[in-house]
């Protein structure tokens, strides 16, 4: 009787974890060199390529890789090429976006930023619409910066109301050498990075299979009956 009691708060105590913890936040990472699609002279690079150019070397990105335009930061430079991602939303609701960026200086510090259906598809490259610019927070290591809008009259983060399913984030070059190493999405819109503490996509356990472990859980408990 005690052990069937002992069970059944383990398993309210379970469900209750799994529904809470569900709540906290909607989270999602993705390494930049895994993009749907990466249009050139957007390219996937290794830290060694930015000694090459000239620059520093940013050592140990997530996965090894990144994604920029080769070349030293000059200014004129930039303005081709493309990353696009095509994201599952799981829930509707308001999102920010993190990056992990090497910024070398004030030239090779800015992509342009769509996300569908929340943005239009206009293209920035064309139109230098500063709504979708992005002034990325300068250095020579990995960092996080959220993405902003770096617009005339100031720098503000940027939040996007979608709804659940398919999404399509485009990044766009904007000048040559900004480097992205990878994105977090979340639902936690707190502006202190602490705050939100953004992960690498080897951090992020996604859905399913968080949902799986509660699952095993639940076995692993029926079995000691
Ligand atoms: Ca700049
Ligand atoms: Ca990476």
């Amino acid at each position: 009787m005690y052990r069937k009691t002992l069970l059944t708060l383990t398993m309210i105590l379970c469900v209750t974890l799994g529904y809470t913890l569900s709540a906290i936040a909607v989270e999602l990472a993705f390494e930049a060199e895994d993009a749907d699609t990466i249009e050139a002279p957007m390219v996937i690079g290794v830290p060694a390529d930015g000694a090459a150019e000239g620059g520093p070397e940013p050592v140990d990105p997530s996965g090894g890789k990144f994604v920029w335009v080769p070349g030293p930061p000059v200014t004129g430079g930039g303005g081709e090429g493309f990353m696009e991602f095509v994201i599952n939303i799981p829930e509707a609701g308001t999102y920010a976006i993190w990056g992990r960026v090497v910024a070398w200086d004030g030239n090779s510090d800015s992509f342009w930023i769509n996300w569908l259906p929340a943005d239009s598809d206009e293209n920035p490259q064309e139109t230098n619409n500063t709504e979708f610019r992005w002034g990325v927070a300068q250095g020579n290591e990995w960092h996080w910066d959220r993405i902003n809008h770096w617009l005339d009259g100031g720098t503000f983060d940027r939040e996007w109301d979608l709804p659940k399913g398919k999404t399509n984030l485009i990044i766009r070059t904007r000048e040559d050498a900004t480097m992205l190493d990878c994105i977090y999405i979340t639902d936690n819109l707190a502006a202190d990075e602490a705050e939100v503490n953004p992960k690498l996509p080897s951090e992020v356990i996604p859905a399913v299979e968080a949902h799986g472990k509660l699952t095993t859980t639940w076995a692993s408990i029926k079995s000691t009956q």
